[in-house]
């Protein structure tokens, strides 16, 4: 047998020793397996079968009420210098944080079943991909996991030949908020979650290890592990561009990576090719630029504002083999959301009758029926849009990355970076209006740079020296942008359409990148003049587009000066190109 499997169960020994299940599942991602695990979960109302004749294979999960959303608070990355975490993360001393959370997972598995859950983050003969396990008790995690990865006898086979793979120890505990802790060892390639069941809490494999964890390792191998989508653009001379792109949780990446172009568009021959949705792994290739993959095998989405209109594509893979978390139901038990057009809910997320305001016990709540951060889990494969080459072992090459966030104000609509270290110094500096894709306050602006504030697993001051670093003479890097589709009017509505209608930025954006389109320099970066945006059938007025594509000096003056102080609070860490870059930004705006 191989050392890696050796030590696997040494690992799944030692933590069956500290957690005392009564059973342990070694989980081979066989059909028969999952059918299984679906008949236990029915039994037990970890999950709820949705009508069978319109959503055929469909469950819907509800979560604990206080369990609903990533807990950003109670995740710590356990570097052994609180230096190497940086002041973007909670730190605890490694092993503080193992004897804190070990005493948690004492014995928490009596009575239950441990499932050892191999699986592979990216296509499983990949040299991009890297393997993990996750031991958990949650059988929801498990069917999570089936769909969000290669999951099973596959990945294990990768594991036995990689020689190493990533450890992750999950258990949903008392799903008391009191006693949950995320925690994160990135020297040990180590894992701890407890006490929540939720998405980015417990799918190991997404958040805590593609993000946090391969962001670490990511940094001293020299590529990249971020929080993009990726999208082919086939233009119709049938050339496509891939664009990989970071918005914050809740703010569009979803939507970007499957949209389905503008009516005269589609008319032209332009096609949306989705990779990916949430996670890009990027490493420079012999030719100099960077090479794309999406780690993930399906999508977490959200819910909420789902419909035929903003989301055709993500709304025609949910009729079948879909679980469903947190949203609500109708009289004919088909899962609802708001957003949706069609139908009555008549269940909220939590299983409370929505019409009967009279009951004392239940009513009345004025609510949304959904959670915000309801989401629907489901294989990349039942997406119309989804590329062939998302397959490719040596991933896509990028064309443009693009940043953006949710600014109701200010920031225009498109812009893009002088160089690569402006581009830098762009997604380093972006905000965005917090969502309830974690817990806490919505609507809140904060700086999220990359769109990596909560995923990030070292100093962001190191991780930004990290960008600047594959300047090199032979790189041909991917051209930089930033995006705000969330700008809104004085009558508080979005002045851009957004959705499908984005592809019309989109396609500025590959024009720039060939050099076919003109652009007006300002301080801030390189923008369109309203005759260089295709906005043909849109409807939209001159005044609203001279605002979207307006550069507010004095706003930019001050937001300069944020972002300074900003760069500052990471001290001498913070690499100086991006100082002066900041430095000559402000010089301009006074000039
Ligand atoms: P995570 O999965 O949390 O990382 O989020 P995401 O970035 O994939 O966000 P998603 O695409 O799911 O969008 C979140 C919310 O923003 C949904 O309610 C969408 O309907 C809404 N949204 C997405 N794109 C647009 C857009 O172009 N304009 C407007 N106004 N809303 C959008
Ligand atoms: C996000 O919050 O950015 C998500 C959902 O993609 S979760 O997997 O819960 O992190
Ligand atoms: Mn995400």
């Amino acid at each position: 047998m191989s050392s890696s499997l050796d030590a696997l169960n040494q690992w799944v020994l030692e933590v069956a020793r500290l957690t005392q299940p009564d059973r342990i599942h070694w989980c081979d991602g066989s059909d028969s397996e999952s059918r299984a695990l679906t008949e236990l979960m029915l039994s037990t109302g970890d999950l709820i079968a949705l009508n069978p004749e319109t959503y055929p294979d469909c469950y819907l999960h509800r979560s604990s009420p206080s369990d609903v959303a990533r807990v950003e608070h109670l995740t710590f990355v356990c570097t052994p210098e609180p230096e190497d975490a940086g002041p973007n993360n909670h730190w605890t001393a490694p092993a503080e944080a193992h004897a804190k959370i070990d005493a948690l997972f004492a014995g928490c598995m009596r009575g239950r079943t441990m499932y050892v859950i191999p699986y592979c983050m990216g296509p499983i003969d990949s040299p991009i991909s890297r393997c993990g396990v996750e031991l958990t008790d949650s059988p929801y995690v498990v069917a999570n996991m089936r769909i969000m990865t290669r999951m099973g006898a596959a990945a294990l086979a990768r594991i036995e030949r990689d020689g190493s793979f990533v450890k992750g120890l999950h258990s949903t505990g008392e799903l008391d908020p009191d006693r949950r802790f995320i925690m994160h060892f990135p020297e040990e390639l180590t894992i701890k979650s407890y006490g929540s069941g939720y998405g980015g809490n417990a799918l190991l494999g997404k958040k805590c290890h593609a993000l946090r964890i391969a962001s670490y390792q990511a940094r001293t191998e020299g590529w990249l592990a971020e929080h993009m989508l990726i999208v082919g653009i086939e233009n119709p001379q049938g050339e496509t561009h891939y664009v990989a792109a970071a918005f914050p949780s809740a703010c569009g990446k979803t939507n970007l990576a499957m949209l389905i172009p503008p009516e005269g568009y589609l008319k032209a021959g332009w096609k949306v090719w989705t990779i990916g949705d949430d996670i890009c792994w990027m490493t420079p290739g012999a030719d100099g630029r960077l090479w794309a993959i999406n780690p993930e095998a399906g999508f977490f989405g959200v819910a909420p504002g789902t419909s035929a209109k903003t989301n055709p594509n993500a709304l025609a893979m949910l009729d079948h083999d879909a679980i469903f978390t947190n949203v609500a139901v109708t009289a004919d038990n088909r899962p609802w959301w708001e957003g949706l057009p069609d139908g009555v809910p008549v269940t909220d997320w939590q299983g409370r009758p929505i019409a009967d305001s009279d009951d004392p016990n239940n009513g009345p709540h004025n609510g949304p029926a959904a959670h915000p951060n309801s989401r629907f889990t489901v294989s990349a494969n039942q997406c119309a849009s989804f590329s062939p080459h998302a397959e490719d072992p040596q991933g896509v090459p990028l064309s443009a990355i693009v940043f953006g966030g949710r600014r109701e104000s200010l920031v225009p609509l498109v812009f893009e970076a002088r160089d690569w270290t402006h581009g830098v110094l762009v997604g380093a500096s972006m905000a965005s209006e917090t969502t309830a894709a974690a817990t806490g306050a919505v609507g809140v602006v904060r700086r999220d740079p990359m769109a990596m504030k909560p995923f990030c697993g070292y100093n962001f001051a190191d991780y930004f020296a990290h960008w600047l670093s594959f300047d090199k003479p032979a790189a041909k890097l991917p051209k930089i942008f930033h995006v705000n589709w969330f700008r809104k009017g004085e009558n508080g509505k979005f002045l851009w359409p957004g959705f499908g209608d984005n592809l019309r930025v989109l396609e500025w954006i590959l024009k720039r990148v060939d050099g076919s389109a003109d652009a007006h320099e300002t301080p801030i970066g390189n923008l369109p003049q309203a005759g260089d945006l295709n906005v043909e059938g849109l409807g939209i007025g001159a005044d609203e587009l001279d605002a979207l594509l307006a550069v507010d000096r004095a706003g930019w003056k001050h937001e300069l000066s944020e972002i300074g102080a900003y760069l500052d609070s990471y001290g001498a860490r913070t690499p100086d190109a991006l100082k002066r870059e900041q430095q000559s930004i402000v010089d301009a705006l006074n000039g």
